[in-house]
Order: C-alpha cells, then sequence, then structure tokens
C-alpha cells in the first residue's frame, strides 16, 4: 500500500514538473536565418517571456519536419506544436484559404497586411477550428516571383514549355497553365535539388526565399512578376492549445503576433535590398514585363476559384481600403 502511495505521488511530482517547463517546438520549411527563421526566434523569446521561462522553444527549421503539407498534418495529429507557413498546401486542408491565393489580387503589401489584419483575415483564422488547427495570426511571405535556368522571362509566351514548380496550390497551378507553363508542384525541401539536377527549369518565390534558399547557385534568371501575393500564417495544434488555461492561449496569440511582425520588417528589408543582393551573386534581373497580359490570363484562375466557392470573399478582398 505504502509502495502504491509512494507510486502515485512520484507521478504526480513528474507530472507537475513537466507542467511547470514545456517545451514547444516551432517548425517551418526555409533556412534558419530567413524572414520565417526570425519570426520562429521571436516567437520563442515572446513565449518564454511571458509566461516567464514555464514555455521555451525548440525552433526546427529549413524543413528537417518535412515539407509544408506534412507540417500542417502534423499540427492535425499532435506531432508538431507551432509552424509557420506559407498557404501554398493549406487550401488543400482549409478550402476557404483558397481566396488568398489568386494572381493579381492583392495590389500591394498595406492591402495584403491590411486585409489580413481585419475581420477577413481573423475570419479565416478562426475557421482553422473546423479542420482540426488553430489559427494564431498571419504571417508574410510576400509577393512571388519566377526564376529559372533557361531564358530571361518578360511575356507569358516565354512560359510555354518551361517545367516551373508551383506550390501544391491549385490557384497557383491553375494560373500557371493558364500562362502556358507546365506546372510541376513539389514540396519546398525538394526544389532546389531539383533545380541543381535539372529535373525542373524554374520556380517561384518572394525574394525573401530565393534569398534565403540560394537559388542564386541555380537559376540565372529572376523576372520580377510580383504575380502572387504569398501569405504565412502562423497555426498550433489543437493538441497543445485544447490542453492550456486562457491566459496561456493568450501568450501563444501574443507570440504569434511579434512574430508576424518581425517577419514582415524582414520581408520589407529583404524586399529593398534583396534585388540588389541576387545580381550581385549573378542573377540577371528582369523589370520589363508585360503585367497586364501575365494578368488578363490569371482570370482564368478566379473563374475556377468562383464557380467552387463563389465570388464574394475575392469581392470583399478586392473592394478593401
Ligand atoms: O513558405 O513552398 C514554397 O515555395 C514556400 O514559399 C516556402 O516553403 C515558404
Amino acid at each position: 500500500m505504502r509502495y502504491i502511495l509512494t507510486g502515485i505521488a512520484a507521478t504526480a511530482a513528474m507530472a507537475t514538473a513537466a507542467q511547470a517547463q514545456q517545451e514547444i517546438t516551432i517548425a517551418h520549411t526555409v533556412a534558419e536565418d530567413s524572414h520565417y527563421g526570425i519570426g520562429a526566434e521571436v516567437f520563442i523569446e515572446t513565449l518564454e517571456e511571458l509566461s516567464d521561462g514555464a514555455f521555451t522553444g525548440s525552433h526546427s527549421p529549413a524543413g528537417a519536419l518535412g515539407g509544408e503539407r506534412d507540417l500542417i498534418e502534423g499540427l492535425q495529429i499532435g506531432s508538431v506544436d507551432v509552424v509557420i507557413t506559407s498557404t501554398g498546401p493549406l487550401g488543400n486542408f482549409v478550402p476557404e484559404t483558397y481566396a488568398l491565393d489568386l494572381p493579381f489580387l492583392f495590389r500591394d503589401y498595406d492591402h495584403a497586411r491590411g486585409v489580413l489584419d481585419g475581420e477577413i483575415g481573423q475570419e479565416l483564422l478562426d475557421k482553422m477550428e473546423e479542420y482540426d488547427l488553430v489559427g494564431l495570426a498571419w504571417s508574410e511571405n510576400g509577393f512571388r516571383h519566377v526564376t529559372n535556368s533557361q531564358a530571361p522571362i518578360e511575356t507569358p509566351a516565354d512560359l510555354e514549355g518551361l517545367s516551373l514548380r508551383t506550390m501544391e496550390n491549385e490557384m497557383h497551378m491553375e494560373a500557371f497553365n493558364q500562362f502556358g507553363a507546365n506546372p510541376t508542384p513539389m514540396a519546398f525541401p525538394e526544389v532546389f535539388s531539383a533545380l541543381q539536377q535539372g529535373v525542373i527549369d524554374g520556380q517561384e518565390n518572394p525574394i525573401t526565399v530565393i534569398t534565403a534558399s540560394n537559388f542564386s547557385e541555380v537559376q540565372g534568371h529572376l523576372t520580377l512578376t510580383g504575380h502572387v501575393y504569398s501569405p504565412a500564417v502562423i497555426l498550433a495544434s489543437p493538441f497543445l492549445m485544447d490542453g492550456l488555461s486562457d491566459e496561456e492561449r493568450g501568450w501563444f496569440h501574443e507570440a504569434a503576433a511579434a512574430s508576424a511582425e518581425a517577419t514582415r520588417n524582414e520581408v520589407t528589408r529583404l524586399e529593398e535590398e534583396g534585388i540588389a543582393q541576387l545580381e550581385e551573386e549573378g542573377m540577371q534581373v528582369v523589370t520589363d514585363i508585360d503585367l497586364d497580359a501575365f494578368a488578363e490570363i490569371a482570370e482564368g484562375a478566379y473563374d475556377v476559384y468562383a464557380d467552387e466557392h463563389g465570388s464574394e470573399m475575392i469581392e470583399r478582398i478586392q473592394n478593401f481600403e
């Protein structure tokens, strides 16, 4: 009897110790010193500070725990705690987010950040719950541009026949189909070696990701299409969040807001400095682009979206001032 009581007491003591300090894993697919990496570090620092050390963080960058689709699945089954991800594969889980992935939808960074920080962004974060995800905050990846190894791209016709990696996102694949490229969906951690081995000719990503991933080593041409804004979102696992008090949950939301701000600041910095850096690294940069031609063709993706989801959300985003 005495022995059993001791056992129970020991177990209880261990549980208290575990609660006293809980290590949170925060994962993403880009390099440790990237815009996401900076955001992950700020998340950890803020969480540690607010909780007075009750929560500590472990940063898992560069796809060490898988691509973005794997990470989102990890949140749903509780094998990952917090993830910073683009909306790339998210529409496969939360179809409502496809509304954010249409080409030439957001006019500029102010428009995108305004929408995501306002009512629409909050509605979409709340939606995540229906799909076993907890939306903490909208962060940022940035406007995406096309790189390739073959030739300068100035018009949609230049994309003809190019095998171009896209994210695993129906709206993006549709847009690149319409542009005349051969869209090849692929998880991000595979992209560098696929480019290096010539399995694909090109890819598209924001300046942040192009610089952080050393794509200039394997891609000679950069075209500043800015064809689509790429949001990022900070998501948590319901397995983690459901076990927390309201106060603790609040710390996670605050940490995510601080993280998003730091990431956006890095996106802004690289929009200003990154293109010159890529030129220095040998990339040839095309700025004279027939963007109207791209935008006109991209309307096909809007029809595909509207057929399935209606056009109300698109209009709300377009009309946001
Ligand atoms: O979220 O897959 C991609 O191209 C993303 O932009 C990247 O992983 C950062």
